[in-house]
């Protein structure tokens, strides 16, 4: 088996298809996209992926587009260990619920923050034709682009997004105490947890890892997360935004825990 990642280092997508990939101990060749520069709207890219946004599988030909369903996809193709979805149907069931919720609730809020943090500069130095035509050429964020504008989302925005995040939070901590923990379905690790990741690392790379700080249960499945062995393989060097931007560097990055860096 072959697989090519198209996808960029900081997006919070890719990395969960990283993580798996490395979970499972999957080789794959990664072709990295300068989404700032816009590669994800070149026509062979487009060809791929008609939605102009990463990450993309290319498995021995065949394309598969979305995070979510492309870590269901390589759970699929690869059931032996490590398998990342539940056997019990209703099991599997409340995983899928989990993973919708989390494409619609934090990983969605989380662009509000890293857009207005983190690239807000790059939007803001071009001339409103600029912009307009940047935007309009997003078959999938046209109107996110729109409504954030060169000035970015206003406060009310950022705060509604900071809520929803919240919410997140509360509900993790409530479904991993549900299940018995440590993570979120319960003793094994799921597409689930893998899904959630990235936003939990996004919000700490930009120095909100206090939001969590009163969630004992989110706090042990953030350290449980970092120190599993996929996760310094899929955060290599320059995949936090504080290592692309450094405007938004803070003390609190979240690198691999310790045990993982030193193994
Ligand atoms: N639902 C899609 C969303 C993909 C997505 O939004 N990707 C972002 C990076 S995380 C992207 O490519 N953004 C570039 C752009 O909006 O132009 C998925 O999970 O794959």
């Amino acid at each position: 088996m072959t697989f090519t990642l198209y996808n960029a280092p900081q997006s919070t997508c890719s990395q969960r298809v990283r993580f798996v990939l490395n979970a499972k101990q999957l080789p794959f060749r990664e072709v990295k996209l300068d989404l700032l520069a816009g590669d994800q709207f070149k026509p062979d890219y487009l060809a791929l992926n008609p939605n102009g946004v990463v990450p993309t599988l290319d498995h021995d030909g065949a394309i598969v587009t979305d995070s979510s369903v492309i870590i269901e996809y390589l759970d699929e193709i690869t059931p032996g260990a490590p398998s990342f979805t539940p056997r019990d149907p209703v099991e599997r069931g409340k995983m899928r619920a989990l993973m919708r919720f989390i494409d619609e609730v934090p990983a969605a809020a989380v662009r509000v923050p890293t857009y207005n943090l983190a690239f807000l500069p790059r939007f803001a130095a071009m001339s409103e034709d600029e912009f307009i035509g940047f935007a309009e050429s997003k078959p999938l964020r046209k109107e996110f682009m729109l409504a954030m504008g060169r000035n970015g989302f206003p406060q009310k925005d950022m705060d509604a997004a900071t809520q929803r995040l919240r919410r997140s939070y509360e509900r993790m901590n409530a479904d991993i105490g549900n299940s018995g923990g440590p993570w979120l379905l319960g003793r094994d690790i799921s597409l689930a947890d893998i899904a959630v990741m990235p936003s939990i690392v996004r919000m700490a790379d930009l120095g909100r890892a206090a939001d969590w700080h009163d969630l004992p249960r989110v706090q042990r499945w953030y350290d449980a997360i970092r120190a599993h062995p996929a996760f310094a393989p899929t955060y290599y060097p320059g995949s936090l935004l504080t290592e692309r931007f450094p405007h938004l560097r803070k003390d609190s990055a979240p690198q691999a825990a310790a045990s993982v860096l030193v193994s």
